[in-house]
């Protein structure tokens, strides 16, 4: 079996599972985690027997955005030449379904993250936001198209343009980015029966529907860091 170091791995029945598990960063997405991340996501893909896919954090943060010391190191030029982004359109290649249960920080790239996933549930204490415009970046893996299809732009411009407009759950709920708000304690176990309840249909079906609704996305913006 796959050894990772920030993520636990595991399944329950047709569920593939993945915890962010960096709890020293609030689960900020270096290069590592979003590797495994993955990594993971692909073995689920590719295993007959996984339906759907949950992807939680912890109660405290689901992720708190990129790794700001990692980004603070590269230049514009590493930034182009490795593909830093790389892995976010990967993510939108898997064919299963994919569920973020979010509880606390969601902020970022953790925002982003949760927004390439096809449906999110929120517990009562998650909030989410783009900071990165205090930092002289963009929300450079989606929040400026994700976020838009989601809460409208005047909405959305106002979170990334002001950068600290972050939606509580319930108001993420009212701006229709998130599908239900649940407990604390019980988001993660709804999204894992909704995971069970889609594995049990048609898995081409699925996918088609996946790709259909997915089918109107807008190419995604490189992350530029506007002090280089
Ligand atoms: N990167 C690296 N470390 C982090 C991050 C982060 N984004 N967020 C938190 N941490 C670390 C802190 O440095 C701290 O570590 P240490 O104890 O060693 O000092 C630990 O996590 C706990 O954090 P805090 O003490 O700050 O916890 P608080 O509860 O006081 O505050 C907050 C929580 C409000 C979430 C605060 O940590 C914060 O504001 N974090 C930064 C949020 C942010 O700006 N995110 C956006 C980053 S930019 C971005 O996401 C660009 C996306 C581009 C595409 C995606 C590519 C992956």
């Amino acid at each position: 079996p796959t050894k990772y170091e920030m993520i636990i791995v595991s399944t329950d029945g047709p569920v593939g599972i993945i915890r962010l598990n960096r709890p020293d960063a609030l689960n900020a997405l270096c290069r590592q985690l979003t590797t495994e991340v993955l990594q993971a996501l692909k073995a689920f893909d590719t295993d007959r027997q996984i339906g759907a896919i949950v992807i939680t954090g912890s109660d405290r943060a689901f992720a708190a955005g990129a790794d700001i010391k990692e980004m603070y190191q590269k230049k514009l030029s590493d930034i182009l030449n490795e593909d830093v982004l790389n892995w976010a359109s990967e993510i939108s290649s898997i064919r299963k379904p994919i569920i973020a249960a979010v509880n606390g920080y969601a902020f970022g790239g953790g925002c982003e993250l949760a927004m390439m996933c096809d449906i999110i549930y929120a517990g009562e204490k998650a909030v989410f936001g783009q900071p990165e415009i205090n930092l002289g970046v963009i929300p450079g893996a989606g929040g400026t198209q994700r976020l838009v299809k989601a809460v409208g732009k005047s909405k959305a411009m106002e979170i990334c343009l002001t950068g600290n407009v972050n939606l509580r759950a319930q108001e993420a709920y009212a701006a229709g980015l998130v599908s239900g708000v649940y407990p604390v304690d019980k988001v993660f176990s709804h999204a894992v029966s909704v995971a069970k309840k889609i594995s049990q249909q048609s898995q081409p079906a699925i996918a088609m529907i996946k790709s259909a609704i997915n089918e109107c996305k807008s190419p995604l913006h490189i992350l530029t860091i506007e002090h280089y």
